[in-house]
């Protein structure tokens, strides 16, 4: 039964008995019709190529527009990462905390072995070994995904570092996190996928972590962050307990690099709630004279501890999977040079010369489109009501190695020492466009307010309410939100605050009361990583507040159609507005942790409050907020 194809790597040929032994298991559960092992070859990328265009799954693209290009449709009921279906099966609720929802791992084994018994018959099963950061760095981790999705394959072979150089590392024995994969649609006798893409119904979906032995099992969907099991689930939600167990952070972050027109460079991290742009400003082109940005990663930042005390982050993937919809040439062009060619489009419409169309590409739609769900799409401004031809979550998956702004020193197995953290989201009112936290502990409180407004696409909450997401991580935290809090906590009790990243909250989103954008943002954001340069260095203007440590009203420059009024808007200390802030975070969101919240934010919340009230309340911030 094993390997259909001769020329490829064979199961015999593994040298790691328990991985061996595992994919054994696996294939007698699952009962696949082959198993073939990924190598990271470019032949073996094509031949996936070319068997999912033949069967259907796979749309070629145009090979003058998009070389080397191909474009999926996934099932409709199958187009984001499903939250309610994503379990932290830790030994006890406890462990998993308030904010994920568990299952005992026991007992979730049994269903899931239930569901998978059986399910890639006619099928073939893949073997992935795969690295999280640059092969043979000391940062990084390895993983074996097996999957039954050609698709997954050829995702996993952009996003992470594939194939026998992977299995050379791991050697004879080495450690690897299991992740398993399955699409759930078992094929009846003589059924074939036929070009269709398969999926479980979502009372099916599982999307499942085990912490204490490091396994994740997914099945029932074939996208994105619920089936290329080393973006969120092995890079955050199983890096992140081993994180807490070995001293370090595995974090929802971006990680950039500035360069000064004397040519010096500070890195920087960031973490966002979604749909705040963190691609946009991994990728972000200056508007100031002389500065330079180039990017490390777009996503996810792996930190430890060098031997001179200072933070060192690598970014574990090697390609990016953005959201396509309002990336264009204006918002992010590095992102659109980047998916010119060698990229796989999900969800994206097509246009008649098989070319990838999406709203907010920067440009009117062709006369015709075949949207996501395959139907003719003809635009009709008039109608704002008309649904959308690309997916709101459609992606592209592009090599991180063809982003014009990539840092030359983006692989290096050793990382780069951040200088600066970044917290932000989405806030109309109340906070500043940046402010600086006063010390270590300030800003672990900052990062665990963070909150964001919600989108229109997110109906389950009125729009113009704020959704808390401390550090980016509700969603990606593979253990108790409070824990997580302490571990940041206690890494700033171990370690030398001097060598410590500095820690700053930005807000690109305040809007004026009539609901108009106060600042350009995008490349003009390069004003605010200026200063945050100029922090960091000690060169800053900057005075202490009742929230932290602020800029002067003339120490960022004003870009082109910014107000003084509006700069002093943006900021301004809004006494009210953040009294308000206090009193949402001590009924609303601390709470939710329970007596696992660190006594440190609570007095930080009270710190807050205090220095506010004795603020003057007439002479706060006169009329602007
Ligand atoms: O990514 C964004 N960034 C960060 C860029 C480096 N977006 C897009 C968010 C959705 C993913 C932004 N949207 C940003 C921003 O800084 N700011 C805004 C709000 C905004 C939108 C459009 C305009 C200005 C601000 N344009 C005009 O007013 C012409
Ligand atoms: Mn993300």
């Amino acid at each position: 039964m094993y390997s259909r194809k001769e020329k490829w790597m064979k199961l015999q040929d593994l040298k790691h008995a328990g991985l061996k032994k595992w994919i054994d298991e696996v294939a007698a559960l699952t009962k696949p019709e082959a198993i073939v092992i990924a190598d990271g070859s470019d032949a073996q990328y094509q031949q996936l190529v070319d068997e999912m265009v033949a069967s259907g799954l796979a749309t070629p693209l145009n090979p003058e527009k998009k070389p080397g290009s191909i474009a999926f449709f996934s099932d409709p009921s199958d187009v984001a990462r499903v939250e309610n279906r994503t379990y932290i099966a830790a030994a006890s609720k406890e462990a998993a905390g308030p904010t994920n929802n568990w299952i005992d791992p026991t007992e979730l084994k049994k269903t899931m072995t239930g569901l998978y018994d059986g399910c890639m018959k006619g099928r073939t099963l893949y073997v992935i070994p795969f690295s999280m950061g640059p092969v043979g760095s000391n940062i990084a981790k390895i993983g074996v995904e097996l999957t039954d999705s050609a698709y997954v394959v050829t995702n996993m072979m952009i996003m992470t570092r594939v194939g026998e150089k992977v299995l050379d590392v791991l050697g004879s024995d080495g450690e690897y996190v299991q992740c398993l994969h399955s699409v759930g649609k078992p094929l009846a006798d003589g059924e074939s996928d036929e070009g269709k893409w398969p999926c479980a119904p979502i009372e099916q979906k599982y999307i499942s972590h085990f912490p204490e032995s490091r396994e994740i099992w997914s099945y029932g969907s074939g996208y994105g962050g619920n089936a290329l099991l080393g973006k969120k689930c092995l890079a955050l939600r199983i890096a992140s307990v081993l994180a807490k167990d070995e001293g370090w952070l595995a974090e929802h972050m971006l990680i950039l690099k500035i360069t000064n027109p004397e040519g010096e460079a500070k890195y920087v991290a960031a973490a966002f709630p979604s749909a705040c742009g963190k691609t946009n400003l991994a990728m972000l082109v200056p508007t100031i004279p002389g500065w330079k940005v180039e990017t490390i990663g777009d996503d996810i930042a792996w930190m430890k501890f060098g031997a001179d005390g200072r933070l060192y982050a690598i970014n574990p993937e090697a390609g990016f999977f953005g959201v396509a919809p309002g990336t264009s040439l204006d918002s992010n062009p590095n992102a659109m040079y980047s998916l010119e060619k060698n990229s796989i489009f999900t969800n994206c419409a097509l246009t008649e010369d098989n070319d990838v169309w999406w709203e907010g590409i920067g440009y009117d739609a062709p006369s015709k489109l075949t949207d996501w769900k395959g139907n003719e799409w003809v635009q009709d401004k008039g109608n704002k009501e008309q649904a959308p031809a690309s997916h709101p979550n459609a992606r592209f998956t592009a090599p991180a190695s063809q982003c014009p702004s990539i840092a030359p020193e983006w692989e290096d197995p050793k990382g780069v020492p951040i200088d600066a953290i970044l917290f932000g989201g989405r806030r109309p009112h109340t906070v500043p466009l940046v402010h600086q936290a006063r010390d270590w502990n300030h800003g672990v409180f900052l990062g665990s307010i963070v909150g964001s407004e919600i989108t229109a696409a997110a109906l389950d909450l009125k729009a113009g309410t704020i959704r808390r997401d401390p550090f980016a991580m509700l969603p990606f935290c593979g253990y108790h939100m409070g824990e997580y809090f302490e571990h940041w906590i206690n890494l700033g009790k171990t370690h030398d605050q001097s060598k410590m990243p500095k820690i700053f909250y930005v807000n690109w989103f305040r809007k004026t009361d009539d609901g108009k954008w106060l600042w350009p943002g995008f490349g003009e954001n390069s004003r605010v990583l200026k200063w945050v340069f100029e922090a960091c260095a000690g060169t800053a203007k900057t005075q202490d507040t009742a929230i932290g440590i602020m800029p002067t009203a003339d120490a960022i420059d004003r870009p082109e159609g910014v107000s003084e009024d509006d700069m002093a808007e943006l900021l301004c200390l809004d006494r009210d507005g953040w009294l308000k802030e206090v009193a949402d975070i001590r009924e609303n969101h601390y709470p939710k942790f329970g007596d696992k919240l660190p006594k440190e934010l609570a007095d930080m919340l009270d710190i807050m409050e205090n220095n506010l009230k004795a603020v003057d309340a007439s002479a706060s911030c006169g009329s602007c907020c």
